[in-house]
């Protein structure tokens, strides 16, 4: 489930600039990523049934390629589609109580900033840890300030069962030092969502991790 490099998607409609978001998933799946989550945020974002139905065909894509499909946040829209599982935030749901809601088969992620969050994540039955942003970000509006890797170091020598996946501004250019850091993976939108050629970029991230000295 979580096999280092793992290239973890994250998308929602507001990241697809004018393209076709399904078609943006379909190739990131036919790429290799590991994981896909449907984050669907900010002005335009899709609700209600609009929503539900997207968030099915993202869904019923992932099932296709056999890869796990979270939604962020909304553990409501998670159940109501069948997902495998939701990430939260630490100004989301508490972990504890989204971890109950979902029960023990779907995968929980939760972003943390530091090792006491991490603890707190991991003891609340946290499955995976999102850790950033490691650089610049234009996709999340309300992103912290850049924290390198340092972090992440931290968190994988305390829990090293732990996966941890950096994100943040991660490019192939610099997954180096997220790898280096002990990374299980890199969590990616623009980088991906941009790409001219997304199969292409995907085996850019993996051939990062090549030649990193663990
Ligand atoms: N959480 C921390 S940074 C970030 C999220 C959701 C955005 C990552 O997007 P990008 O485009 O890969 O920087
Ligand atoms: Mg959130």
């Amino acid at each position: 489930m979580f096999n280092k490099p793992s290239v973890y998607f994250i998308m929602g409609t507001q990241n697809a600039s004018g393209k076709n978001p399904l078609s943006i998933l379909e190739e990131a799946l036919k790429g290799g990523i590991s994981h896909f989550q449907l984050r669907e945020k900010g002005a335009g974002a899709l609700q209600g049934q609009d929503l539900l139905e997207f968030a099915e065909k993202c869904r019923d894509l992932c099932a296709v390629y056999e890869v796990p499909f979270l939604i962020n946040d909304d553990v409501e829209l998670a159940l109501a589609v069948g997902a495998d599982g939701i990430h939260i935030g630490q100004e989301d749901m508490d972990c504890g109580q989204a971890r109950t809601l979902i029960g023990k088969e779907k995968m929980l992620g939760v972003s943390v900033h530091s090792l006491e969050e991490a603890k707190i994540a991991i003891d609340a039955g946290a499955d995976y840890l999102g850790m950033g942003p490691v650089y610049g970000t234009r996709s999340k509006a309300d992103a912290k300030r850049p924290a390198g890797t340092a972090g992440i170091s931290e968190v994988t020598s305390h829990f090293p069962l732990t996966p941890v996946f950096g994100i943040g501004g991660i490019t192939p250019q610099n997954a180096p030092a997220a790898w280096q850091a002990g990374a299980c993976g890199v969590a990616v939108i623009s980088a991906l969502s941009e790409a001219d050629d997304i199969a292409l970029q995907i085996a850019h991230f993996k051939n990062s991790y090549k030649g990193v000295l663990i």
